[in-house]
């Protein structure tokens, strides 16, 4: 087909394909969430619907690009890890970054009600993306550890911030209160003042969510027609294998859910 004179235009694109051989890492999070969560009243410090909601995108995200061998989110943020070997959008950092995105976004707003109810989505939530690429499974999972160690950080912090706003403190106060505390004495002060043992609040809240996929096994029905005319169809049952997405909220720091899943990171 003959070109156009303005065909030239194209020279002027950028290749940012991604180094092969590596775990592209593609990081989203909420757009101004501070304020989105006060808009429609997010219960503090953690909103179970809210950490749903995200959940639920992750999840369908991964049925869309089954080349994610695993998500991690926290807050407004989810990590997604492509296969070492993908070659989805010829590796391509802007269409795996914005694709991931928008699917992520849309079914946010699309799954919303199913979360939220009775109440309105007053506007349009966005996320920002990045894309990072890790050169071994040792960074690779430093990083997905660092991810971890922050949710358990905010989720501490955070977690005291309210209690002692709760109990009549005024923000300030509960900042100064706060400030150079080490995790012992946060602890310590949420068993003593608010009876609360860090370790019995939810896993979601303390460690975040991981979605992998698994194998179950699931038995269907299929109807098979008879050879002889006049007889009735017979059923019979088979098995068969299927892939599902499966949050969990464990420890990914130590090396025991690795050891467990260590086919995640195989090529
Ligand atoms: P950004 O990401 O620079 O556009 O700004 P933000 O406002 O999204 O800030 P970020 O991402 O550092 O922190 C997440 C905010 O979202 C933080 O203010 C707390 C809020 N948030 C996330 N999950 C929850 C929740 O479950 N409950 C409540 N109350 N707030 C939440
Ligand atoms: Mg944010
Ligand atoms: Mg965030």
């Amino acid at each position: 087909m003959a070109k156009s004179r303005f065909e030239y235009v194209k020279k002027f694109e950028q290749d940012d394909r991604l180094l092969p051989a590596t775990w592209i890492v593609i990081r989203l999070d909420g757009r101004g969430f501070h304020k989105f969560s006060n808009a429609h009243d997010f219960s503090k410090p953690n909103d179970e619907r809210a950490l749903a909601l995200m959940n639920k995108c992750a999840e369908r995200v991964m049925h869309d690009y089954p080349d994610i061998i695993l998500a991690y989110g926290q807050s407004d943020e989810y990590s997604f890890v492509l296969k070492r070997t993908t070659t989805l959008f010829s590796r391509r950092a802007s269409k795996l970054m914005t694709t991931v995105a928008s699917c992520f976004a849309a079914n946010y707003v699309y799954h919303w009600r199913e979360f939220f109810r009775e109440i309105s989505l007053l506007y349009p939530p966005s996320f920002d993306g990045r894309v990072v690429v890790y050169p071994s499974v040792e960074i690779l999972r430093d990083y997905l550890s660092w991810r971890q160690a922050d949710c358990h950080i905010n989720n501490l912090y955070n977690t005291c911030f309210w209690c002692l706003v709760k109990s009549g403190k005024t923000n300030d106060e509960a900042e100064k209160l706060l400030s150079g505390t080490l995790s012992g004495d946060k602890n310590e002060l949420l068993f003593s003042q608010f009876k609360i043992n860090y370790n019995d609040l939810p896993e979601m809240f303390r460690k975040g969510t991981i979605i992998i996929w698994q194998e179950v096994i699931e038995t269907v029905t299929k109807t098979c027609k008879s050879s002889k005319e006049d007889d009735f169809p017979s059923e019979r049952h088979v098995q068969r294998k299927r892939k599902v997405t499966t949050p969990l909220h464990t420890d990914i720091i130590g090396d025991e859910f690795w050891l467990e899943h260590s086919r995640i990171l195989d090529n």
